[in-house]
């Protein structure tokens, strides 16, 4: 298997088991070399906490950029999830420039929205710049409030495959290379993922557990990324993604006084398991 490295960019949540402190193990764990461009520092996550405290560190990046490139330093792949504000994203659009091995991937989750909303903190004008970025991708990981957000789509909670592939047709049309759509369920029993790659459409379903959890998208993002970047397709790394997701909530949700995230550490072994013998 090859080394790889790659850079993330996202925030940190002291508390919350989301963004850079699941991104950072988790992608280690697929034995990818991991290196890190914090966007913010908050003290918890925005969904379930009150009044955390939040630290843009967008100032940092220009000189921190230009200290890599004088040492020579780049990266495999670029993978951004949570980001500070709409100038940071311009920011990133500038490392991604700079900072790749020829040939090397960008991949953006979105992380801005979920059930059909923005999270706290964000506005109109940081979903355009998203879209801008997502247009400069080569894969995009969104929800389907992130991909209605992105291409102008009325939200539903219920839908049908017309409804998805539309969506997906319309996400294609920004400009990246390949999909990865997730949360799309077609029963209540079920949901799943929906990979678009050079044109062709994979879905991959899973039995529902009863519980949503904040980080759980970025759990899934930094091991679909971690499993591809080790040389596995991108739809066997998003089935791989969205088993070890589903460990990750079948190891908490029996657990009522753990509420703002998941267990991912309890569900390592399993992933390292998935990838065994893969690559
Ligand atoms: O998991 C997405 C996420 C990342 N970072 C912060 C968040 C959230 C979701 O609410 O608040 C700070």
């Amino acid at each position: 298997m090859s080394y790889k490295r790659i850079l993330t960019v996202q925030d940190i949540s002291c508390v919350g088991q989301c963004s850079m402190t699941v991104a950072l193990p988790v992608l280690s764990a697929c034995g990818v070399e991991t290196c890190v461009l914090p966007s913010a520092v908050l003290s918890t996550h925005t969904g379930g906490f009150s009044g955390c405290t939040f630290r843009d560190l967008s100032k940092d990046f220009p000189a921190i950029q230009n200290h890599w490139e004088r040492e020579g330093i780049n990266f495999d792949a670029v993978y951004t999830g949570y980001l500070g504000s709409a100038s940071q994203i311009g920011m990133v659009k500038e490392i991604f420039q700079h900072l790749l091995t020829p040939g090397g991937m960008t991949i953006v989750d979105p992380a801005m929205a979920d059930n059909g909303v923005l999270y706290k903190g964000f506005d109109d004008v940081y979903a355009q710049a998203m879209k801008d970025l997502c247009g400069c991708a080569d894969i995009i990981i969104p929800n389907i409030t992130e991909a209605c957000m992105l291409t102008g789509t009325q939200f539903q909670t219920s839908y049908n495959e017309a409804y998805i592939v539309r969506l997906m047709d319309k996400l294609t049309d920004l400009g990246p290379g390949r999909i990865v759509l997730t949360g799309v369920s077609y029963t209540p029993e079920h949901t799943g993922v929906l990979v678009r790659n050079c044109g062709e459409d994979v879905y991959y379903s899973h039995v529902k557990l009863p519980k949503n959890y904040h980080g759980t998208g970025d759990i899934f993002a930094s091991a679909l990324v971690g499993a591809h970047m080790r040389g596995i397709s991108l739809s066997d790394a998003a089935r791989i993604a969205a088993d070890f997701t589903a460990r990750c909530i079948e190891n908490t949700y029996k657990d009522p006084a753990h509420w703002y995230g998941v267990k991912f550490e309890t569900a390592l072994p399993e992933l390292i398991r998935l990838l065994q013998g893969r690559t």
